[in-house]
Formats: structure tokens, C-alpha cells, sequence
């Protein structure tokens, strides 16, 4: 039986996933305060902290109305004693000390400046902050060591860090739909991501490749790879197993068990964009493709963005189509409220019942809301 629809009755439902929550929504500046304080906690290694204050924000996000006296947040779920504290102080005054605090502070600004190198985690970071490293040319004063990921994270970090706009994330996925055209007819390359959210810009491109008859798409993706390198689109590229999966989930998760370049489900590569003289926004899609062709066999990195390639069999496409949408958030309710409400483990493969031990297939990203008891929401209500 579906679940009903808990905003009917004027009240906002405890998991993300039974909300709808829009991309533009009554209350950025209490969520934006929110969100500071949500990142400065897992800055300081505290998650739990953290996840509380994102909580708090995302249940904001799915309000209908603007949030103007702190008496209306009354019955609102998820929002703890910190949370309410500073939703107050930003209700009367405007504006919170205390957030205001963290973002001037030389530790938050710090932290942000280096986690935002790809493949900096809040560890690394913290240690470089407290061994007096503040600026990225501090990193390469001391020479400090990088992995490959590391490196092509800071020697393109202006570029990276620049948001990928709507219309290059659709000539990205023409390129690849283009070249996997060329070795799998039929295959799809579907837009996920904060894309498929309505989002109109990002911090990457996430692909999902796909064939509609099962196990066609097996080693496709290192094929795709060598060609999109070869004609000069890629930076930096590697191959990973998706993960997200604990060594057992893995067992009951991925079957067969080659651990060739054929098993690899995932590519993260960052790709060459071309400079932004040549390919303006106003330009027709056609127009801008061509400038994308044409600008990436030129031998000097003028703009470039992270690609999340993903490969999935077409048994598992709805559930990989419904985790690589996101939001992160979203994701994190979707599971939890599958394990605690419904005894069901979900991921980017499947959906497994934990008593009945079976797995409950699914045609599409409805289908698995429908197994699960909620209510559809469509892509552009999971802005969490
Ligand atoms: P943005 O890039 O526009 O800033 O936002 P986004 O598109 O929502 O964020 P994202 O970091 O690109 O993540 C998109 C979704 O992909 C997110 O819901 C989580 C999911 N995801 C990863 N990594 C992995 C992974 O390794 N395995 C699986 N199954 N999902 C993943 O980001
Ligand atoms: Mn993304
Ligand atoms: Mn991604």
C-alpha cells in the first residue's frame, strides 16, 4: 500500500525521501547559515554533528512557506536544540554570531580552500591546517606528496572548482554518446546527478551507460575510455569498482567474480572542455559541440571538468539511474528508511529484502519506490 501523502495533512514527514524538495525553495538564507555549520562539524571529524545540522537544512528546503518567527518550526522534524538555536538568532537579529564566527575563521576557510583539491578528504586536510599550511602554494613549498588523483585535482583546481554549466554537461554526454555509438549500438548514456535534479550547474558530470539487452555493456567502458583519450578529451582518468559497498555487500552485490579491467563500473576522468571564447553559451547545441570537437585537440588546457562515467547492466539500470541522481542526502534517507522501516538493503544494484531473502527486481525508478511503500518524487523533488 502506497504511503500517503504526509504534507496533505500539514505536516512534514521525518525521512527525506516521503518530501518533496525542490531546487528553489522559502528559506536559502536560514539553510545557507545551516549548511556552514554542518560542513565546520565534519571539518572538526564530528559526522554525527554534522549530519544533525544537514538534517536540519533539508527538512527548511521542503517547506512551502517562508520560515519568519521560530514558534512555526514547532512541529517541524529533524531540527535539534544547536540547529534551533541559530534558526533563532537568525529569525530575530538576521544573522547568527556564531555561523558568522566559523566563516570568517581561518580554520573553516582553510579547510574549504583544501578540500576542494579532488581527493583531499577533512584528515588530510586538518593535518596540513594544523602543520601551518594555509594556501595551496604553502602545499607546494613543502613539497608536500600527492597521488595521482591528488595532483590532477590541484594542477587543474581553478578549473575544477569552476561550476559546470547545463549546456556542457549535454555536449559531455553527446561526446560519449557519439563514441559509444561507434562500439555498442544501442547502448544509452543517461544525464544523472545534480543535472537530472533540474540543478543548472554543478561540480561534475555524472554519466550512467547502459544497453537494454544484459551483458552487452560488459567492458565497454575501458573501450570508451581508450577512445574518448585518444581523441585528445581527457585529462586524467581511472578506473574504480563502484563503491559505496562494504566487503559483504560486495558478495551479495556483484556477481562473477573477475577482478579484470572488465569489472570496473566506474571511470572518473576529468575532461577537456575547450576555452570559453569558442564555445559561448548563446551558441546553437550544434555550434557548440563543434566548438567542443574542435577546441579539445588544442595542446593547452583551457577549461576542463570531472566526468563520472558509470556502467551498469539493464536489470540494475533503475537503481543505479535512482543512486547516482542524488541528492547525497536524499540517497542517505532512502537507505536508512529502507533498513529501518522496511528490513530492506538498497543501493546502485538492487533492492534486497532481509526476511524473505530475495531480491525485488525493478523496471523503473517508480517501480522501486512502489517496493519500498513511498510515494514517487520525481528527480527535481530530491534537491535535499
Ligand atoms: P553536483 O555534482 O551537481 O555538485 O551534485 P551531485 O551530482 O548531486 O553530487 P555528486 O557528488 O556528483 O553525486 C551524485 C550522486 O552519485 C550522489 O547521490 C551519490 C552518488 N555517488 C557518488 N559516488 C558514488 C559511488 O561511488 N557509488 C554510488 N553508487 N553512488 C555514488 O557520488
Ligand atoms: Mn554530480
Ligand atoms: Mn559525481
Amino acid at each position: 500500500t502506497p504511503a500517503e501523502p504526509l504534507e496533505e495533512k500539514g505536516q512534514v514527514a521525518p525521512y527525506i525521501c516521503q518530501r518533496r524538495t525542490p531546487l528553489l525553495h522559502h528559506n536559502s538564507a536560514l539553510t545557507d547559515a545551516l549548511e556552514i555549520m554542518a560542513e565546520e562539524a565534519k571539518f572538526s571529524g564530528s559526522e554525527v554533528r554534522s549530519l544533525a545540522f544537514s538534517r536540519a537544512a533539508s527538512v527548511l528546503k521542503a517547506l512551502p512557506w517562508k520560515v519568519e518567527r521560530i514558534q512555526q518550526l514547532h512541529t517541524v522534524p529533524c531540527i535539534g536544540e544547536h540547529s534551533r538555536r541559530i534558526l533563532q538568532e537568525m529569525l530575530e537579529d538576521g544573522m547568527s554570531a556564531e555561523v558568522e564566527k566559523v566563516r570568517q575563521s581561518e580554520r573553516y576557510r582553510t579547510m574549504k580552500l583544501f578540500t576542494k583539491i579532488f581527493g583531499i578528504g577533512v584528515k588530510i586536510a586538518s593535518q596540513w591546517y594544523q602543520e601551518g599550511l594555509r594556501t595551496l602554494t604553502d602545499l607546494q613549498l613543502h613539497q608536500i606528496k600527492l597521488n595521482k588523483e591528488q595532483q590532477a585535482g590541484l594542477l587543474h583546481y581553478e578549473d575544477l572548482n569552476t561550476p559546470v554549466e547545463l549546456w556542457e554537461a549535454e555536449a559531455i554526454s553527446q561526446v560519449v554518446r557519439q563514441v559509444i555509438e561507434q562500439i555498442l549500438p544501442g547502448a544509452t548514456v543517461t544525464l544523472t546527478g545534480g543535472f537530472r535534479r533540474g540543478k543548472p550547474c554543478g561540480h561534475d558530470v555524472d554519466l550512467l551507460i547502459s544497453h537494454p539487452s544484459e551483458g552487452e555493456e560488459m567492458g565497454l567502458l575501458p573501450k570508451v575510455i581508450s577512445i574518448l583519450d585518444r581523441q585528445g578529451f581527457l585529462l586524467y582518468h581511472s578506473f574504480h569498482r563502484s563503491s559505496f559497498l562494504s566487503l559483504e555487500d560486495e558478495e551479495l552485490w556483484v556477481s562473477g567474480g573477475s577482478s579484470t579491467m572488465d569489472h570496473f563500473e566506474r571511470c572518473l576522468s576529468i575532461f577537456h572542455l575547450g576555452d570559453p571564447a569558442g564555445s559561448r553559451p548563446g551558441a546553437t547545441g550544434v555550434q557548440k559541440l563543434g566548438a567542443l570537437w574542435g577546441l579539445a585537440r588544442r595542446p593547452v588546457p583551457e577549461s576542463c571538468a570531472w566526468v563520472d562515467l558509470v556502467v551498469t547492466p539493464s536489470s540494475q539500470f533503475p537503481f543505479a539511474l535512482l543512486g547516482w541522481t542524488g541528492s547525497r542526502n536524499f540517497e542517505r534517507d532512502l537507505r536508512r528508511f529502507s533498513k529501518r522501516e522496511k528490513k530492506m538493503t538498497l543501493n546502485s544494484h538492487g533492492l534486497y529484502h532481509l526476511e524473505q531473502k530475495i531480491f525485488l527486481p525493478a523496471a523503473s525508478e517508480e517501480e522501486i519506490f512502489q517496493h519500498l511503500g513511498l510515494e514517487y518524487i520525481l528527480p527535481e523533488e530530491r534537491n535535499a
